[in-house]
């Protein structure tokens, strides 16, 4: 038996999960691509995922764990890491001498999440665009995903269409109303020291997630701006 993290149960298969449940995930276009923009890049540009290519293949092992609680294990996924991208399209797009604070992943159904380059360029963060053997589905983040395993599913964003360069804190990027408060992620998300949330120690915050994450989410999509 493997240990699991702090507050994490096991679940049998990989569920899909997230704000928008109750819809079909986003049709995949004929020629996805990968916008970058934000502050920090002199131009806003956009890498094809064809280009993608040029890049080293990679595959990680890795357990899946969200923040309501549940872990999948053993996943085995297949793509480029996101440090070869950012060496590739993103560095030579940064305005000179500009320090990067944050990257915003954006989904195309509209989720995002705003993770610390110094958690989005470790080794083991993909851009993943196979699962298990196969071509990421609909259900995983189609055509393409990041995984950052070892940080809370909801850093993980599914469909991503674009990537957001900043030299400051987008706060754009945060809700602002009482339900994205309520399940305000935290900036690290590191599951091994249970960073569930923002501002609420992990561990008292556990049982609420469980009880009530799934209520939340449907709320948030119903408003169109869910976690
Ligand atoms: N685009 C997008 N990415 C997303 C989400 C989402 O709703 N939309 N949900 C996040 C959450 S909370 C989790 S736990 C994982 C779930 O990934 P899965 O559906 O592949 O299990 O995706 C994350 N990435
Ligand atoms: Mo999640």
């Amino acid at each position: 038996m493997k240990t699991l993290p702090p507050g994490q149960r096991l679940v049998e298969g990989f569920p899909r999960f997230g704000a928008h449940l109750h819809r079909p995930p986003p049709p995949v276009p004929d020629d996805p691509v990968i916008a970058l923009g934000g502050g920090a890049v002199r131009t806003s540009s956009e890498v094809r995922l064809a280009e993608l290519s040029q890049l080293p293949r990679t595959e990680i092992v890795a357990d899946f764990h969200c923040v309501a609680g549940w872990t999948a294990t053993d996943l085995r996924w297949e793509g480029v890491r996101f440090a070869d991208f950012y060496r590739q399209f993103v560095e030579p797009a940064l305005e000179p001498g500009v320090t990067v604070t944050h990257l915003v992943f954006e989904g195309m159904d509209g989720v995002v999440s705003v993770v610390e380059p110094q958690d989005a360029l470790a080794d083991d963060v993909l851009l993943a665009d196979r699962l298990n053997g196969r071509p990421l589905d609909g259900d995983h983040g189609a055509p393409i995903r990041l995984v950052s395993p070892t940080q809370y599913g909801y850093v993980s964003t599914k469909h991503l269409c674009a990537v957001e360069v900043c030299s400051a804190l987008p706060a754009h990027r945060l809700g602002t109303g009482v339900l994205d408060r309520l399940i305000e992620g935290h900036p690290r998300a590191r599951v091994w020291h249970e960073e569930r949330h923002g501002r609420i120690s992990g561990r008292l915050v556990r049982p609420f997630y469980r009880a009530i994450i799934r209520p939340i989410r449907y709320l948030c999509a119903k408003g169109a701006h869910g976690r």
